[in-house]
């Protein structure tokens, strides 16, 4: 059985890192190891949530499955919780990483123009060392702007997002797989390949609505599925269709939550679209 290694906080109420990455992984038949970058009540788009950061156990923990023999097909990253431990999460992946091993980095950082609440003006400049380590780096278009240290612009042609994902390519990332890519009326998934210098555009039907934790139920499918075995073509649109299931049966849904979809509820489908 193919194992992900992803390394994100548990925030115990608002269905996102990993309380979503363990089900979405886990239903597309890949076995996910983890490594809690901190606790805290809830995201923090809510008020008032506490943060307890793990920053001392990631270095121990992977000494000890180092000296296990314990190994990883892909590793996958997402939220972490301060400056401090993106060096350690570095070492960790050149510790544990063999030849063949993916690395797939969701710089989950930021949104509609603003870092999130818990991380300041410095952070982007050391999540982009790891970003540079990426074989697949996963930003939201704020984030590539904070990586690349572009202007964030609410509105963008193709142009301008091209520029900005070719820009966080020749920082050192393989690919970028640039989400929610909205310009010129179409909206979907960018993808730039920098070593075959390649565009790659999966377009969806725009839906009108906004929920939290949408980023990593993405990454989380799309890393599932990548390491499955299906390519990234594939796994960019399994991803893509999963996320927008999920919006759809949440928007439709009287009692869904503000703070998070209703991704259980689109499981099924997500299989159907691995079985396919
Ligand atoms: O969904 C990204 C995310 C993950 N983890 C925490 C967050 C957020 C977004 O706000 O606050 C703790």
């Amino acid at each position: 059985m193919k194992r992900i290694l992803t390394i994100q906080d548990i925030s115990c109420v608002g269905k996102c890192s990993l309380t979503v990455a363990l089900p979405i992984i886990s239903a597309a038949g890949v076995e996910a190891a983890i490594i809690p970058t901190a606790v805290l009540s809830t995201h923090t788009m809510f008020k008032n949530f506490t943060c307890k950061d793990l920053d001392d156990q990631i270095l121990p923990i992977a000494k000890h499955w180092k000296d296990e023999g314990i190994t990883f097909d892909a590793f996958y990253t997402g939220y972490l919780a301060n400056a401090a431990q993106i060096e350690k999460v570095i070492t960790l992946i050149e510790s544990l990483k063999q030849d063949g091993n993916l690395v797939i980095i969701d710089p989950a950082m930021a949104d509609n123009g603003k870092l999130y609440p818990a991380f300041d003006s410095e952070f982007p400049k050391e999540m982009a060392k790891l970003c540079a380590k990426a074989d697949i780096v996963l930003p939201n278009i704020t984030e590539a702007c904070f990586l690349t240290d572009t202007e964030y612009r609410e509105e963008y042609d193709e142009e301008f997002a091209k520029d900005v994902v070719k820009k966080l390519a020749a920082q050192g990332a393989k690919k970028v797989v640039l989400t929610g890519a909205a310009f010129d009326g179409s909206y979907g998934v960018l993808v730039y390949d920098s070593e075959t210098d390649e565009f790659y555009n999966y377009q969806q039907e725009k839906i009108d609505a906004a929920f939290h934790g949408t980023g990593d139920i993405f990454s989380s499918a799309f890393t599932g599925s990548l390491v499955r075995g299906k390519s990234l073509e594939e796994s960019v649109k399994i991803a893509a269709d999963y996320t927008a299931e999920c919006i759809r049966i949440t928007k439709a849904s009287p009692n869904a939550n503000w703070y998070g979809v209703d991704f259980e509820r689109a499981i099924p489908f997500l299989l159907k679209l691995l079985e396919a």
